[in-house]
């Protein structure tokens, strides 16, 4: 077994004072320093989206952020304009362990498609990559930490227990934005799907 640790989108933008905050966000980053050296590998993934982003509501009149939409790939929520390449906002936290890292997936660039998973944009088609890194490090078992918990989180959890990977959410090591009961949402879809929800 070769294990690595996914550490999703630990960036300004999601922590407190980002553009798309989610509250003690910044809290679980002292504890997913520490558990780097416990993995074999370690792999961070960055939202990282062009600016007019079309998953923002800025990008669509009358639409206000946290609102629904309709795109060619599904429903979307439209957010504040987060993680745009190149500003601070989209650096990872500071006291974040970067160095660690064997790989850096960025996620999100694709100007008509969101990706909130770490394995396909939002269409469940596109792959970002990662499937074959992991493959072809021969990378078997997955624990999943970051932000946020019902969002990118849940869906690159849910992609990776599809393809086979053994795969564990550390919630104490993850925050949720939690919106309309999106948390317990994804928690009970993830016990469905087969992804251990570990305290
Ligand atoms: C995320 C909403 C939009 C996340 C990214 O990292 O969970 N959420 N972009
Ligand atoms: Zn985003």
């Amino acid at each position: 077994m070769t294990n690595a640790l996914i550490v999703i989108d630990v960036q300004n933008d999601f922590c407190p004072n980002g553009a798309l905050a989610v509250a003690g966000g910044d809290e679980i980053i002292a504890r997913i320093n520490a558990m780097m050296e416990d993995f074999d590998a370690t792999i961070l993934t960055q939202d990282w989206h062009p600016a007019g982003h079309s998953s923002f509501a800025s990008s669509h009149t009358g639409k206000a952020p946290y609102s629904l939409i309709d795109m060619p790939y599904g429903a979307q929520v439209l957010w504040p304009d987060h993680c745009i390449q190149g500003t601070k906002g989209a650096e990872f936290h500071s006291e974040l362990h970067t160095d660690p890292a064997d790989m850096i997936i960025r996620k999100g660039f694709n100007p008509a498609i969101d990706s909130y998973s770490a394995f396909f944009e939002n269409d469940h088609k596109t792959p970002t990559g990662l499937e074959g890194y992991l493959r072809t490090r021969r990378i078997t078992t997955l624990t999943m930490v970051g932000l946020a918990t019902d969002f990118c989180v849940q869906y690159s959890a849910l992609d990776a227990v599809r393809l086979g990977f053994d795969t564990t959410v550390l919630e104490s090591a993850c925050h949720a934005i939690d919106l309309d009961g999106s948390l317990a949402t994804a928690r009970a879809a993830m016990q469905d799907a087969g992804v251990k929800l570990e305290p």
